[in-house]
């Protein structure tokens, strides 16, 4: 494998993969899950508590001038990693699954009616999918679903034909998180915008691999989670276009998303705090800066590039095994293998690899539809970040191979 860049440099900057587990190195193949945080971000954090805390946009104090200048840094930062063409266009939010929701509960309120559709994929994440349903149970609108084929690519034809002058929301997840397909999103967005319809695009999986540009793309939202990016949990964002964003509804009441308030009538306050009610998760917010500058140091093609390689060479190793089948072989397809044995439950082999300290995910990864799809209970599932190494995927192989000796 050509060495893309220091790998072993890259491990020393992240304490946690020095943990050894019941005596053995630990294997962190969980990474679609979240990844682990590099010692800039912890020390980030940190750095808030000791030097930073205040409440922000309040206070005129020094403290909350520090914090709130820290906070809209990171605003600007989200905006130019995502190609956003303003800052006022980021909202930062709890996570891909609120931007979702937010998402759902305003623009989708607003919008629509019964008679109209919101059409999503197969393999979407319940956080994409339930969030529709309550939305078009309340509205009166139909959720449609387009399929998809055995290696787990969307059916274009099928696709093509869903659309119509009725469907109203294109909500697509990027990139997979149990198959790992990459959708041609820029391609879908264009087809969607044909019909007059808005899309959505859940980048929970996508922004941590893929270099995105949501004007590029023609994006008209797009969510992410901040955990999946080097950053802290609790944190993430959701872009929109400047003009839905004002068209929306806020999402929560509260504080700071208001003008005025009286009794009789209460204004908003303009783009973005109209939808970040309530004292924001500052001090995570102001970490995941550190791990943007993090993820540029080193460069997102350089990333892809060594996780692309490393699902390669995991895809060989393991179709070499007896009874394993890849679930997702997408032609396009990044950083996440997911398999399984019709003689073995994942479970089973989950509980020991954990005894050779490989951490795996197993079940059905929140896609229960896209399970029922392939006719299975779950998969168990590798998902490799920056910090992995094919001396890692070695090591699993080899215990994958005793694991099975003693299973079968
Ligand atoms: N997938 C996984 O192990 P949150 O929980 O809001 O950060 O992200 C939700 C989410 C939405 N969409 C996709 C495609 C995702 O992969 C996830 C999170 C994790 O695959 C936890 S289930």
């Amino acid at each position: 494998m050509t060495e893309i860049f220091d790998v072993t440099k890259i491990r020393q900057g992240f304490p946690i993969l020095q943990t050894e587990v019941k005596g053995k190195p630990l294997v962190y193949f969980d990474n679609a899950a979240t990844n682990q945080k590099p010692k800039e971000v912890i020390e980030a954090l940190e750095d808030y508590y000791s030097n930073t805390n205040a409440n922000i946009h309040r206070g005129i104090h020094y403290l909350s001038e520090k914090a709130t200048a820290a906070y809209e840094d990171t605003r600007k930062a989200v905006a130019q990693f995502l190609g956003a063409a303003e800052p006022e266009e980021i909202i930062f939010t709890k996570g891909t699954t609120e931007g979702i929701n937010l998402v759902a509960q305003t623009y989708g309120r607003q919008n629509l009616k019964k008679g109209d559709e919101v059409l999503i994929s197969t393999m979407e994440h319940h956080s994409n999918i339930v969030p529709w349903q309550m939305i078009c149970e309340e509205t009166g609108a139909t959720l449609k679903v387009i399929p998809i084929n055995d290696a787990g690519e969307i059916i274009w034809d099928e696709f093509e034909n869903l659309l119509s002058e009725k469907t109203k929301i294109l909500s697509i997840v990027y990139v997979s998180n149990a198959l790992g397909t990459i959708n041609p999103v820029k391609k879908m967005i264009d087809k969607a915008h044909e019909v007059g319809a808005v899309v959505m695009v859940d980048g929970a999986q996508s922004t941590s691999h893929i270099q995105v540009n949501v004007q590029e793309l023609d994006a008209d939202f797009y969510a992410f989670s901040g955990h999946k990016v080097y950053g802290p949990t609790g944190m993430g964002a959701l872009y929109g276009k400047r003009s839905l964003l004002e068209s929306m509804p806020p999402y929560q009441g509260g504080g700071e998303m208001i003008a005025e308030v009286t009794f009789e009538k209460t204004t908003y306050n303009e783009l973005p705090y109209k939808f970040e009610a309530g004292t924001p998760n500052i001090g995570d917010v102001i970490a995941f800066h550190t791990a943007l500058n993090y993820v540029e140091s080193i460069g997102l093609q350089n990333i892809y590039d060594h996780e692309h390689e490393l699902m390669l060479y995991a895809t060989g190793k393991m179709l070499e095994i007896k009874g394993l089948n890849i679930i997702g072989q997408a032609q396009e397809k990044t950083s996440v293998v997911s398999f399984h044995f019709e003689d073995v439950h994942h479970q089973d082999l989950a509980i020991m690899l954990d005894n050779y300290g490989i951490a795996i995910r197993t079940g059905h990864h929140c896609t229960q539809p896209l399970m029922q799809r392939f006719g299975i209970l779950g998969t168990s599932r590798v998902s490799f970040a920056v910090y992995n190494t094919k001396e890692e995927i070695d090591y699993f192989i080899d215990s994958l191979h005793k694991v099975l000796n003693i299973l079968r």
